[in-house]
């Protein structure tokens, strides 16, 4: 087999990989778990692919020990994992302990494994009941996020350091809120910024919270992306590029970084009355500093002010899937063809993007901390060989491909420290259910069966040599 890289790494980079609550664990209404936004939304008639749900999933909660011996076995260094907020305080109330069990065990078992735990507050799964009390449109979602927050903390802090607020506010924001294409399914600008704001001052919250009581490192994951103008030379599609990087990447970065939003975000949703939300106080609380940014990148975006021409083929945007836009101020963007090759998920492959952006950063923002790749990976339609093996070659490609560009972004200077690839196990994939897989472990739908895909084996084997190496 091809090594995936040949490459010498820093000292103690970090090789892992990642998953989400709602996406692995199932057992979903066991042990106290009460609904959380996806499994109330994935009831709801076309929200997902074939009605999926993650009731099941891939039953992690029951085979979570198997699962961490696999890990061991892939030679992880760490493990991204999330915390479901449902399953510790169910409805938002009091404190589940078998729910704060299932955690402890798990990050037992890593630790005995001799894998970094890396935990996730939030990836997506608020309860249904602080849904229905308004969710993250209600500023007091944000509190009643630091007080979870101060659960998990008070069960685990004594054994986990690494500690991430969000993950990816831009999806639970913007595409539950506005697009609704996520939970909780809302078509309603206004209330997806209200959205991003409180999940802003949420993480902020937390930051001060978990600082105070001792917290090693506190960081957030971002999904960043590269606005790339269709046509440089078309001042529409300029301005296209500029108002995608202003929406999708600097909303977050600069209130997190800077403790502003930006000018031009704050100009192109002026008709939302957006800065009405923002209290004095709240940009201070956003911006304490962190540890760590997660970056999630799986494609660059190729972008246009102009409409598309009829019938061209073009990316699976929610807005040609819902005709509601989670670009709020912005919906006109339209998403043309760049001609590159496709993951199953119809996203463009340029390994050369992740590069930029992880340079791009370190030269915008100079009081950037740290940078960990805490997802990077692709769906493609694998097949299973009569063999018993999964001969994922285009994942493999995909992967060597964009871990070649981490590295030579850290060549070209950029601080990061670490990579986990999306994902460890075929999942649920959100709206799309259980039709796109990014696993390096292939999981059988019908006996929930793990099988490591060659790619498994070939990030495996990389971690074996590149450890051998330090
Ligand atoms: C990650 O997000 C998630 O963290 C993870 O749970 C998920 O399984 C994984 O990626 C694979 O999808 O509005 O048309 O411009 C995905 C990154 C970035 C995908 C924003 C959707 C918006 C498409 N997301 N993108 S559009």
């Amino acid at each position: 087999m091809t090594p995936l890289t040949e490459r010498e790494w820093p000292d103690g980079f970090l090789w892992g990989s990642a998953t989400a609550a709602a996406q692995i664990e199932g057992a979903a209404h066991e042990d106290g778990k009460e609904d959380s936004i996806w499994d109330h939304f994935a009831r709801q008639p076309g929200a997902t692919a074939h009605g999926d749900t993650p009731e099941v999933a891939v039953d992690h909660y029951h085979r979570m020990p198997e699962d961490v011996a696999l890990m061991k076995r892939l030679g992880l260094a760490s493990y991204r994992f999330s915390v479901s907020w449902a399953r510790v305080k169910p409805g938002d109330r009091s404190v589940n302990p078998a729910g704060v069990d299932f955690y402890s065990r798990l990050v037992d078992e890593l630790l005995e494994a001799g894998i970094l735990p890396w935990l996730t507050l939030y990836h997506w799964d608020l309860p249904q009941a602080v849904e229905e009390t308004g969710g993250w449109a209600n500023r007091d979602t944000a509190y009643r996020f630091r007080d979870y927050a101060d659960a998990v903390y008070s069960a685990l802090g004594d054994r986990v350091t690494h500690w991430t607020t969000f993950n990816e506010p831009l999806c639970s924001s913007l595409i539950g809120y506005a697009a609704g294409e996520h939970a909780p399914g809302r078509r309603e600008p206004r209330a997806a910024l209200a959205a991003l704001h409180h999940q802003h001052l949420a993480h902020g919250e937390v930051v001060a919270l978990l600082r105070g009581r001792g917290a090693e490192q506190l960081g957030i994951t971002l999904n960043l992306t590269n606005a790339i103008p269709a046509d440089p030379s078309d001042p529409v599609d300029l301005d296209a590029a500029r108002r995608l990087d202003a929406i999708w990447n600097r909303a977050f970065l600069e209130p997190l970084l800077l403790g502003r939003y930006p000018a031009d975000f704050l100009e192109d949703v002026r008709g939302h009355d957006f800065e009405a939300l923002i209290r004095p106080g709240d940009l201070e609380t956003i911006a304490q500093p962190i540890d760590f940014l997660g970056v999630n990148h799986y494609h660059d975006d190729f972008v246009s002010g102009h409409p598309l021409p009829a019938g061209s083929a073009s990316g699976l945007t929610p807005t040609e899937k819902t005709n509601a836009s989670p670009f709020v101020g912005s919906e006109h963007l339209s998403f043309p063809s760049r001609g590159l090759p496709r993951t199953a998920m119809g996203w463009d492959v340029n390994p050369a993007g992740l590069r930029e952006l992880l340079v791009r950063l370190g030269a915008e923002y100079p009081s950037l901390p740290p940078l960990y790749v805490t997802e990077n990976g692709a769906a493609y339609e694998d097949v299973l060989d009569p063999d018993g093996g999964v001969h994922d070659v285009e994942r493999i490609a995909y992967l060597r491909d964009h871990i070649a560009a981490v590295g030579d972004a850290i060549d070209a200077g950029a601080d990061v420290r670490g990579y986990f690839v999306w994902s460890l196990l075929d999942n649920f994939e959100w709206a799309w259910g259980y039709d796109k897989r990014f696993g390096i472990v292939r999981v059988d739908y019908d006996t929930l069966e793990r099988t490591v895909k060659d790619s498994g084996l070939a990030y495996a084997q990389m971690i074996g040599s590149s450890a051998a190496l330090r």
